[in-house]
């Protein structure tokens, strides 16, 4: 299997025009023998693009000091560089592009990459998208997933994901951070939700239920369906956090969300039902959204 890889960036610091450099196969020693031969020694993260068939996937590789690479989970991975901890960051940073990225978003684990996706277009750019879904993709991420996946995160950068409890956490907590939302429904109506306030407390402690949201100073298109879930925890399909007297995760479509009795929007619920929806305004059948995160910057 033949599967061209070229560099974008390294350590989401250094951008290299790598056109001609293509590996023969797809291997991760390979690449990492490629990016040596580019001039880059250093041990540490790379990004690298397949760029068969146009495509834009993206994967996070880690080279070792020998020719040894790995393919870097959110566990893995160290280095000691000085690096970004959200994409407003690597905006400030010179990085305009929209697409994939590696951040450093844990306080407590600074050495902890993560690869994620930024918008660095919509509204100034600066923006970490913590979910997006589009019906459009093969091989659509199921949402209907357990507490822990949802803590951690799961899908593609590249497609459809949700980015996790934890680095939302993470990213929402370091500092006062804003909240853009967009939707498009199944017969292609388009809106947006602005909220210049949005949070997500921690798992544990304070006596708060875990990843307790909140939100508010919503401005948009299609209505402050948010509001309604303000101050409620995280419930999935094995844990009810609601206020429901059944399980609200379970009942409505399997994705988790801010549940309370149970919600107006719920963009987690499965592709192509009433259960992804923002029914504020009515938009339901959702066949696109995404929301994204940026640190508010007093103007
Ligand atoms: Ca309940």
């Amino acid at each position: 299997m033949k599967l061209p890889y070229y560099i974008l960036g390294l350590l989401a610091l250094v951008i290299s025009d790598a056109s001609g450099h293509q590996a023969e196969d797809g291997s991760s020693s390979k690449n990492c023998q490629n990016i040596r031969e580019m001039g880059f020694a250093e041990v540490g993260h790379y990004i690298v693009y397949n760029t068969v068939n146009n495509t834009e996937e993206v994967i996070m590789i880690y080279c070792d000091e020998k020719d040894g690479m790995q393919l870097v989970d959110k566990e893995g991975g160290t280095t000691g560089r000085s690096v970004a901890r959200n994409c407003k960051e690597l905006q400030d940073q010179g990085m305009n592009h929209d697409g994939p990225n590696i951040i450093y978003p844990f306080p407590d684990h600074p050495e902890t990459p993560v690869l994620v996706l930024c918008d660095q277009t919509t509204q100034g750019g600066g923006w970490t998208v913590i979910i997006r879904r589009d019906d459009s993709y093969d091989d659509l991420t199921d949402f209907e997933r357990t507490f822990e996946e949802y803590a951690a995160g799961f899908g593609d950068v590249n497609y459809d994901f949700y980015i996790g409890n934890e680095v939302i956490h993470a990213l929402t907590d370091s500092s006062s951070n804003e909240l853009w939302v967009s939707i498009e429904d199944w017969h292609g109506e388009t809106g947006y939700a602005y909220y210049q306030y949005f949070h997500v407390a921690a798992r544990e402690g304070n006596d708060q239920p875990p990843y307790m949201m909140d939100i508010g100073f919503y401005e948009g298109t299609i209505g402050d369906g948010m509001d309604y879930s303000a101050g409620m925890g995280f419930s999935t399909i094995d844990q009810d956090n609601d206020l429901s007297a059944g399980d609200c995760a379970a009942v409505w479509g399997g994705g988790g969300w801010w549940y309370r009795s149970c919600a107006n929007v719920c963009l987690t619920g499965p592709y192509g039902t009433e259960y992804f929806y923002w029914h504020d305004r009515s938009y339901y059948r959702l066949s696109k959204a995404k929301m994204m995160v940026r640190p508010l910057t007093s103007t």
